[in-house]
């Protein structure tokens, strides 16, 4: 039986509507299951943009679309699913050991990520292969 090394689900986020608008927010270890470490945001991204291509060894991460929208495609090495992030109230968890891609920006898109790790460059697999690799050997 394969042996999958992550996890990939999408998470919905309390919105508090009134007449003045709406407003969501976001608690560690509550809306999403691990201690915020980290946030940052992608923003002025050309609609033909392609980022990610990497996976992480550690890292749990959630991506929300704050504005407009993007997809996500992901590969945890067994199968692949496409995602579309626009709605700010649902973003998507990521675990360790996934592949992911981003493109299809929309013209204005805000990608904002909450991370459980400070930034590490040795937490990433930027070679396909190299992780493809690692998720073999676990099998
Ligand atoms: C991910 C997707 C959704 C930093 O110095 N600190 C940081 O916190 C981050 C995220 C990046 N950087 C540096 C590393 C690179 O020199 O910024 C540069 C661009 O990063 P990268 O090419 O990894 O950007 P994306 O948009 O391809 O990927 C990022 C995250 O790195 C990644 O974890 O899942 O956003």
């Amino acid at each position: 039986m394969k042996k999958k090394l992550g996890e990939v689900r999408e998470v919905e986020l309390p919105q508090i509507h009134d007449f003045r608008g709406d407003l969501t927010f976001i608690e560690g270890n509550s809306h999403v299951p691990f201690d915020i470490k980290r946030v940052y945001y992608l923003y002025n991204v050309p609609v033909d943009s392609e980022r990610g291509g990497h996976a992480h060894r550690d890292l749990q991460q959630v991506l929300f679309a704050l504005s407009g929208s993007f997809r996500v495609k992901i590969d945890d090495g067994f199968d692949t699913t496409d995602y579309w992030l626009r709605d700010p109230r649902k973003g998507l968890y990521i675990s360790q050991m996934v592949w992911r891609e981003m493109d299809s920006f929309s013209q204005g898109a805000v990608c904002m990520v909450l991370a459980s790790l400070p930034f590490d460059e040795a937490d990433y697999y930027r070679d396909y292969d190299m992780f493809r690799q690692a998720v073999s050997a676990a099998n």
